[in-house]
């Protein structure tokens, strides 16, 4: 009996928990998860999917499935900020200067997430989300980034209080790679040759 090779996605990021969580999801659904590790350039953007659409135009042309992924934390009571500019906000004030922009203001927020995907020739985007709202104080050591402020909403927890599974079940990325795995392999259809 022959045994049919798990079609590869090549996942283009710099960040090691976008891997782990599309990896846990696509590795379920049999796919392989190669990860270049590439830290790609994104315009000035405040669109999501522009800055996705960036990213894949950026990759280099293979055989494989190419896969990127934008994503960011939108605070209501801040306009929508950081929104696009999540990685640089982070990585400037950290979760305690994040918290300290909330003080005394309403906490909801939502994480959204698009997936792109270079097929072939075509190209194709999917979209998550998940609201919640600002914790008043980080918690938990799981996940990544802006984890442990996130509380999704009907939950008491924070992201970084969850297992990877549980996360996925609810994030908006978990949320955008289902559309994505649909789109490979539609009920119905049981394999995908690469
Ligand atoms: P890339 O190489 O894929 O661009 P990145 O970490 O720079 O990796 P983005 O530009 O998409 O990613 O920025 C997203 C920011 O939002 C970044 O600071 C993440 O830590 C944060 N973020 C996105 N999804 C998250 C999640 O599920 N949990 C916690 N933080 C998240």
């Amino acid at each position: 009996m022959t045994q049919r090779t798990p079609p590869t996605i090549r996942f283009y990021t710099s960040n090691e928990g976008k891997v782990r969580e599309v990896r846990e999801l696509l590795e379920g659904r049999g796919y392989r998860v190669a990860w270049s590790r590439r830290e790609l350039t994104e315009p000035q953007a405040d669109d999501l999917e522009e800055v996705a659409r960036a990213k894949l135009a950026a990759v280099p042309r293979g055989k494989d499935l190419a896969l990127v992924e934008d994503s960011g934390i939108f605070v209501a009571a801040l306009g929508g900020f950081p929104g696009v500019y999540s990685a640089y906000v982070l990585r400037t004030l950290g979760l305690p200067g994040i918290l300290r922009l909330v003080d005394g203001k309403p906490r909801a927020a939502e994480f959204r997430a698009v997936v792109g995907l270079r097929d072939g020739t075509r190209t194709r985007f999917f979209h998550g989300a998940v609201k919640g709202t600002l914790a008043p104080r980080p918690r938990g050591s799981g996940g990544f980034g802006y984890d442990p402020i996130f509380i999704p909403d009907g939950k008491t927890q924070t992201t970084a209080e969850m297992t990877s599974a549980e996360k996925n079940a609810l994030s908006h990325r978990g949320k955008a790679l289902r559309g994505l795995a649909r789109y490979l392999a539609p009920p119905g259809r049981v394999s995908r040759s690469a």
